[in-house]
This record gives structure tokens, C-alpha cells and sequence, in this order.
């Protein structure tokens, strides 16, 4: 298996880069935002509790964010990887997923680190508001708790991976399709899929 996470504060690019890089290389895209989501829109109990954390810029706890990323690995057996986008947001997040990857004798490969300025990230989530319908995506005060949330709780989580020298820096301002080269070259540079 080869897994990536691809890392970085709300609005860094995430998602945007993720749906390119599992077209090219077939990986399971597991995005923790997306599956929180998708519980919010069928109105299910755990949607209803992670929304109020959503709405309000604060990360949704760790205890149900783990429970989906684990099912979603199990319902996976014969992934040749996950892409991980949103996950891990904190230290216990990166613990609990060594050890489900660990349970598949399997590991992070790669953290892929996309690097942009505050302005500019606070810039196109409220452009994505104008159209997303995404009620965090509107009020510029719950973006600059998403990002004192990323500072201080996410953040972290690049340190854990340095340990293992595993976490690559990209720039993520610029043209979309550059980046997404830049990825490439990075992914391709540690193994070809
Ligand atoms: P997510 O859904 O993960 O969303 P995000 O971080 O806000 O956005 P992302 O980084 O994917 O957006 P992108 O840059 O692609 O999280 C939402 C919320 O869910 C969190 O705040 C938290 O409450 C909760 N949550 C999720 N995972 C969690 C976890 N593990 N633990 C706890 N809570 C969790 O796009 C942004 C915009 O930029 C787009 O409009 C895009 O078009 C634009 N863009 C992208 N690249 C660009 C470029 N190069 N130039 C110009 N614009 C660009």
C-alpha cells in the first residue's frame, strides 16, 4: 500500500489537489470534511453533533472522527492506498491512524505540507462561501477560528511526522495545475503508482 496525507490549513487546497491526485493514481480518497458532511445533509445523529462544532470554526472531536476514518478503512481491504484529506487534525488523530494502518502492516508513506499565507487562504474560503452554500465557509470570524484551531491543534501534527522524516513542504499558492505537478514529482520522487 501507498498512503498520503495531504496536509494544511482550511482553504490550503485539500480538496481541490485530492480529487486530481486520486483520478491519477486510483487511491481511496478518505476526506474527513466530506464524510462529516455527508452525515449532516442525511440529518444523523453524529451529522447533528458535528455540525454545531462545524458552524462555530472548532474541530469535531477526536473519538467520532477516528470511529469514521477506521470503518471506512476496514470497508476498504484491497485499497493499494487512502488519501488522506482533513486527516489527521490533531496529535491523538495521527496516533490512532498509525496504529489502523499498522493493524494492515502498513504506514504514512508521504505528508504532503501545502503552504499558504493567512490572507490569501481567508480570501478563498470566502469566495467559495459566495457559491459552496457551506455555513463555515461565510463569516469571516468562524475562517479565523478555523485557522487558530489549525494553528494550534493541527499544526502539531506536521511535527509528529518529522519525527519520521516523512512531511515534504509544497507551496500552495500559485496556479492549480503547477501544484499539482509539484505533488506529483514528490509522490513519484518515493514510489511509482
Ligand atoms: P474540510 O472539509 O477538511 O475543509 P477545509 O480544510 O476548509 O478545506 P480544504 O483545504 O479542503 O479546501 P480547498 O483548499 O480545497 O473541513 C471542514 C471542517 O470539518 C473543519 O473546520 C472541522 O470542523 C471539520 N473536520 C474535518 N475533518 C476533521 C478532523 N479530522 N477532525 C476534526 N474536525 C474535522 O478549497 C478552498 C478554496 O480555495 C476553494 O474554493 C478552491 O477552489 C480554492 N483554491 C484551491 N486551490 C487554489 C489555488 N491554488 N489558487 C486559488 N484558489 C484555490
Amino acid at each position: 500500500m501507498f498512503n498520503i496525507i495531504l496536509f494544511g490549513p482550511p482553504g490550503s487546497g485539500k480538496g481541490t489537489q485530492s480529487e486530481r491526485l486520486i483520478d491519477k493514481y486510483g487511491l481511496i480518497h478518505l476526506s474527513t470534511g466530506n464524510l462529516l458532511r455527508e452525515e449532516i445533509v442525511n440529518k444523523t445523529a453524529l451529522g447533528l453533533e458535528a455540525k454545531r462544532f462545524m458552524d462555530n470554526g472548532q474541530l469535531v472531536p477526536d473519538s467520532v472522527v477516528i470511529g469514521m476514518i477506521r470503518s471506512a478503512i476496514r470497508q476498504n481491504p484491497q485499497a493499494k492506498g487512502f488519501l488522506f484529506d482533513g486527516f489527521p487534525r490533531t496529535v491523538a488523530q495521527s496516533e490512532a491512524l498509525d496504529e489502523l494502518l499498522a493493524e494492515n502492516k502498513s504506514e504514512i508513506n508521504v505528508v504532503l505540507a501545502l503552504q499558504v499565507g493567512e490572507e490569501e487562504l481567508i480570501g478563498r474560503l470566502l469566495n467559495r462561501g459566495k457559491t459552496s452554500g457551506r455555513s463555515d465557509d461565510v463569516n469571516e470570524g468562524v475562517i479565523r477560528a478555523r485557522i487558530t484551531e489549525y494553528e494550534n491543534k493541527t499544526a502539531p501534527v506536521a511535527g509528529h511526522y518529522d519525527l519520521a522524516d516523512k512531511v515534504v513542504r509544497v507551496k500552495g499558492e500559485g496556479e492549480v495545475e503547477e501544484i499539482f505537478d509539484t505533488l506529483c514529482d514528490e509522490i513519484e520522487a518515493r514510489k511509482v503508482l
